[in-house]
């Protein structure tokens, strides 16, 4: 008879996980049966990849370059359990070097020099491997490959990817030998007391292994607590004072403040309080915030300060603004430390959550950029990607903003969302101009276009699955071009490098042809996130008379053309205009000179111009227009 209640479903149980515990503990003897493990070399791979890698960014300290704050924490921990540990970051390291030479700078040469070298000198026991996005897979996978070809030693990965996609990346990559799950501040020493046999097999947590071709995983949590995540990170000899210098940390530092400021990142919570559908955070995290001791991030700001010479800093937190009052006494506190640092929060913040009084404190103890998390100015995408926020609320978020000019401030938004309004299949037109119409509306700063980009075990990405907009592979290639696209400004260069090839004489304007209800496909997206970025970024730039956010909007301007987008007619032509409300003829003469000169070059620019009707602007004589 069928029961009257559903029973939930019982995934596993007390004798089960035991099971897999012992199995996992023997294997790890095995793993060991022929070495301790006291050295532990812990590696951050380059965040892009040899296969995209583009000297031309790299020359212009354009590739993003944060120190392994992770690696840092967990070398803490294993320093004070009696180990030794190091930290390699192929990161810094191949982008020093590329910045040093300028051209030519061979990747795979330099890449297998820094590694090799390590290796000889630390002589590790286990090798430990960070992987953040998806996309640095490969570059994780070629360290495995070449560090067991090399030396045989064991590997463990661990990180945002590997630790919601283990199954995949430990049968992907037989030299990965184990995945660490979630936070693993507790976890991964404990790991290695009971390789030690200074602890049972009962510490053993958060680990995934294929055992004779079995996924063998312990999800049993071991969340540190908020005390433990208040720890200064052991950041052995990494130079701090120098990595915003071969790239970039945060989006607003080093135009905002000027070329030589030293930047470096600070975390003071873990988690967020929301669950939006298309990110991994609550997955990874698990449920709530938690926060350090205010003392205890002031101390490290002090630190990093006094230590080496940073001036700012960009907050890694996924919810910065969660501690509502907390929040008010912890900016307060910076601000009456006189801390003589600014800060950012490139990462993103709940909009809902800023009141008159946080924007307040948050000037006053430094902020000098705010991104927010806008996704999208539907109200239906909005509920159904279970954002915490309304279209009200982000409006009055908007208001809060005017009052503080000098923030810069930026939001995020996606397009493609897998909506399933009334059975579509994908974001309609109708539904992008109502995100156009909200960005338009709040008039922040500036806005950054992702294309909808699927995450290991997120909802979005079961639905771009059901729907048929992606495979079930979230890995290897197929992410690497999803990935791309989403790179907002990388994104851009992509774009047109690829469309100068095809210089696609037939281009129209999408947005104004179909009808409201169409749903385009991923390639009209493309030129859609062209479109959007036009209407949202650059045709009300004229409109703007506030006198201070026009002289961030050049200083902005003149980045995004000088290093972000060289060549780019549409960058420079609205410089010129931002210059001329500012009274700088000369400057702005220029601007519209080579805008001119690259719009001629390139039949690309040339159709899009027409199609926007902008040639007017482009006129000597056009300041009259504005
Ligand atoms: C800060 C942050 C950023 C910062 C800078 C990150 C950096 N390089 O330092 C910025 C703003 C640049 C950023 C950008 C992006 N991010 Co981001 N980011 C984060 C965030 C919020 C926090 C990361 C962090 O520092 N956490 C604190 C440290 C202490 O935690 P941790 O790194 O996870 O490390 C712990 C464990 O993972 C584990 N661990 C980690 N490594 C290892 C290694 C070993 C050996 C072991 C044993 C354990 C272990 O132990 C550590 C201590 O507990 C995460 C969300 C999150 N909660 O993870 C997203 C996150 C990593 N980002 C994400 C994404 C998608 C992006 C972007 C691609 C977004 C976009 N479309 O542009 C870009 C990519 C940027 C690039 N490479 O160019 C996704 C990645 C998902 C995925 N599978 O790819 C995440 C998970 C958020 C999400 N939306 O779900 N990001
Ligand atoms: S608010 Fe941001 S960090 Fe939190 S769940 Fe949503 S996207 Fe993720």
């Amino acid at each position: 008879m069928k029961s009257m209640v559903e029973l939930p479903v019982i995934q596993g149980n007390y004798a089960d996980l035991d099971n897999k515990r012992s199995t996992l503990s023997y294997e790890l003897r095995e793993l060991f049966s022929e070495r301790n493990c006291e050295r532990i070399l812990l590696i951050n791979p380059p965040q892009t990849t040899r296969e995209v890698f583009d000297n031309e960014i790299a020359k212009v300290g354009n590739y993003p370059c944060y120190p392994p704050y992770n690696l840092a924490l967990l070398s803490k921990g294993l320093e004070d359990r009696g180990y030794t540990s190091d930290i390699l970051d192929m990161n810094y390291e191949l982008l020093e070097r590329a910045f040093k030479v300028k051209d030519n700078f061979a990747f795979n040469e330099n890449w297998e020099d820094i590694l090799k070298n390590k290796l000889d000198n630390f002589k590790p026991d286990l090798v430990g491997i960070t992987c953040m996005y998806t996309m640095v897979y490969s570059e994780m996978k070629n360290i495995a490959d070449f560090v067991k070809g090399y030396k045989k030693i064991p590997i463990i990965v661990g990180g945002g990817y590997p630790a919601l996609a283990a199954e995949e990346v430990l049968r992907k990559t037989e030299t990965i030998d184990l995945v660490s799950l979630y936070e693993s501040d507790d976890s991964f020493p404990d790991m290695v007391d009971f390789i030690n046999q200074k602890a049972g097999e009962n510490k053993l947590t958060q680990l995934a292994k294929i055992v004779n071709g079995e996924y063998i995983a312990l999800e049993d949590r071991n969340t540190p607590s908020e005390e433990r995540i208040g720890v200064y990170p052991q950041w052995h000899g990494l130079k701090l004072d120098d990595y915003s210098r071969v790239g970039k940390i945060g989006v607003y530092a080093r135009w905002m403040r000027g070329e030589d400021i030293r930047c470096g990142t600070i975390l003071s919570s873990r988690g967020c309080r929301a669950h939006c559908d298309f990110c991994s955070v609550r997955e990874f995290n698990g449920k709530g915030v938690r926060h350090r001791s205010i003392e205890s991030v002031i101390n490290e700001i002090e630190t990093l300060r006094d230590n080496y010479g940073i001036r700012h800093l960009v907050w890694l937190d996924d919810d910065l603004l969660a501690n509502g009052k907390g929040q008010e006494k912890f900016f307060g506190e910076m601000a009456n430390r006189n801390l003589g640092i600014t800060w950012d929060a490139s990462n993103g913040v709940i909009a809902a959550s800023l009141t008159d009084r946080l924007a307040q404190l948050a000037e006053e103890s430094g902020c000098i950029g705010m991104s927010f998390g806008i996704e999208s100015g539907d109200p239906y995408i909005l509920k159904e990607m279970r954002k915490p926020a309304t279209l009200q609320g982000f409006e009055k978020a908007s208001e809060i903003l005017q009052d503080h000019p000098n923030i810069f401030t930026k939001g995020f938004l996606i397009l493609g969302y897998p909506s399933k309004l009334n059975g579509q299949k994908g974001e309609s037109i109708g539904q992008i101009w109502n995100t156009i119409g909200l960005a338009k509306k709040m008039h922040l700063d500036w806005y950054s276009i992702h294309l909808a980009l699927p995450l290991p075990q997120t909802d979005m990405a079961k639905k771009m699955e059901e729907i048929g907009q992606i495979q079930n592979d979230l890995t290897e290639e197929s992410s690497q071009s999803k990935f791309m696209y989403g790179f907002g400004n990388i994104a851009a260069r992509e774009y047109e490098k690829k469309r100068k090839l095809n210089p696609d004489p037939n281009f129209y304007n999408i947005l104004l042809d179909k009808p409201m209800d169409y749903v385009p496909n991923r390639a009209e997206l493309k030129d859609i996130w062209f479109l959007m970025d036009y209407y949202i970024n650059y045709e009300d730039i004229p409109k703007e008379t506030n006198l201070i956010k026009l002289g961030l909007k050049e200083k902005w301007l003149a980045e995004i053309c000088s290093r972000r987008s060289s060549e780019n007619p549409l960058g420079n032509l609205y410089l010129a205009v931002v210059r001329d409300k500012l009274g700088k003829v000369e400057e702005s003469e220029e601007n519209r000179y080579l805008a001119r000169e690259f719009m001629k070059q390139s039949e690309f620019w040339s159709t899009r111009f027409r199609s926007l009707g902008l040639e007017e602007l482009l006129n000597p004589n056009a300041k009259s227009l504005i």
